[in-house]
């Protein structure tokens, strides 16, 4: 096996692992088939993703609430004129837009949608999802299913049925951030979670129906624990013991501070730094459990490595929302790297467009190989230069096994 020792003969075997190995996409919002129309997909839905609209209203007149009127095809064509005709689609969210339509051939740079729509317009689902997979360099995606969701729930019910390349994951926002509007769903529950019991046969009767591969919760920059809230309580009595139960982890993904702007709906979320003393807490108060970790803040990042050196049960990871630009990127990975090597998962795409995995991933790979090379080159220089074999293993312990250990 060559040993490589130069940056020149590292960068492109790195360049090589990473699109060799296919990714588990570990955190999207996309759907598996059975669900339908939840899962969205094609060029109007690519240009309303939410990033997009938070975009519009800086370079357009439009006012939301002329905006949220608009028909979906009316939207995607404000927001083309807006972002990419009448001004260089430079940030990362429109140029990801760009980026798919390169992928399919289509044009980038055309006045209108038409050949765009009318290419999507033409694709079967299923084979389309196994191409953009393939595009995309992804064997499998997680979702995010929330049983509480009057859409979904009723599809699980009737027993919709499975995809090898789509893993479940309980989404347990609506009951530990909205439990008082949403009490009444859970069969036998009370308002103030007086009676634990109910919640636990809920749960434990979505995990046996959906069989998820983690639990997960968004959580506010405020999140605190312990503390005097029903959401404390719920986790410590219900969700924490039925994750121990069901050997799944919990993933929590704090920082978010719900609708700052409540006029830009989903986009209308920002962020703030949290108190991570919460996630030690939790660590030490359930060694026996598992947490996936994801902290929205710039400012949290480096605490949250400092954590997960102390706690083995503690997996960092992805750069999420705001955070998933290069310069952030680069910032984090090399900052995880050289904190805990290898025992972290770099990035997850948060896709909630199907295509969007295309170029989520793209800039993933391309983003991280200087910054991999760079630290293989850094070691060859100390002593020890590195094969083909050993960039492989990396990549696949960070972009596959990381999680599948965790998970099965
Ligand atoms: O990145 C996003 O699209 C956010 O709106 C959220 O969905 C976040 O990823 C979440 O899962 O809560
Ligand atoms: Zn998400």
């Amino acid at each position: 096996m060559t040993l490589l020792r130069s940056i020149d003969t590292i960068l492109p075997a790195v360049e090589q692992q990473l699109d060799a190995v296919p990714f588990i996409d570990i955190h999207t919002h996309l759907f598996m088939p059975s669900l339908g129309t939840l899962g969205l997909w094609g060029i109007d839905q690519l240009v309303t993703y939410h990033y997009l609209e938070a975009e519009l209203f800086r370079s357009s007149p439009l006012k939301p609430e002329q905006y949220w009127v608009l028909s979906t095809q009316q939207k995607a064509d404000a927001i083309w004129k807006a972002l990419f005709v009448e001004n260089t689609p430079i940030s990362e969210a429109t140029r990801g837009v760009i980026a798919v339509l390169k992928a399919f051939g289509l044009p980038t740079d055309s006045p209108d949608l038409r050949e765009a729509r009318e290419f999507f317009a033409n694709q079967k689902v299923e084979p389309h999802i196994r191409k953009v997979f393939e595009l995309a360099g992804v064997s499998e995606v997680v979702m995010t299913n929330d049983p509480l969701d009057p859409d979904e729930a009723p599809l699980w019910q009737e027993g919709a049925e499975r995809d090898p390349q789509f893993h479940p994951v309980l989404r347990l926002d609506r009951i530990l951030n909205k439990w008082s509007s949403h009490w009444h769903l859970v069969p036998g529950a009370d308002e103030n979670a007086g009676s634990i019991a109910p919640v636990r046969k809920f749960l434990a009767e979505w995990c046996e129906r959906m069989r998820p591969v983690y639990m997960a919760c968004s959580l506010p920059d405020t999140f605190q624990y312990p503390e005097q809230s029903i959401r404390s309580r719920l986790l410590a009595e219900v969700v924490i013991p039925a994750c121990r139960e069901f050997e799944i982890p919990l993933s929590l993904m704090i920082g978010v501070r719900y609708l700052v702007n409540p006029a830009l709906r989903l986009a209308g979320d920002a962020v703030g730094r949290a108190d991570l003393g919460a996630l030690e807490r939790l660590c030490v108060q359930f060694p026996e459990n598992r947490f996936l970790c994801s902290v929205l803040s710039r400012e949290n990042q480096y605490e949250l490595c400092v954590y997960a050196r102390k706690f083995s049960n503690l997996m960092p990871f992805g750069c999420w929302w705001f955070l998933n630009n290069p310069s952030i990127v680069e910032e984090m990975t090399k900052e995880r790297i050289e904190m805990l090597g290898t025992s972290f998962i770099p990035q997850h795409s948060d896709a909630r467009v199907l295509e969007q995995v295309i170029y989520k991933w793209r800039n993933t790979r391309r983003t991280l190989a200087p910054i991999l090379a760079d630290k293989y080159a850094l070691l060859a220089a100390d002593g020890r230069a590195v094969t083909a074999e050993d960039i492989r293993r990396d990549v696949t312990r960070l972009f596959r096994t990381n999680f599948e250990n965790w998970t099965t």
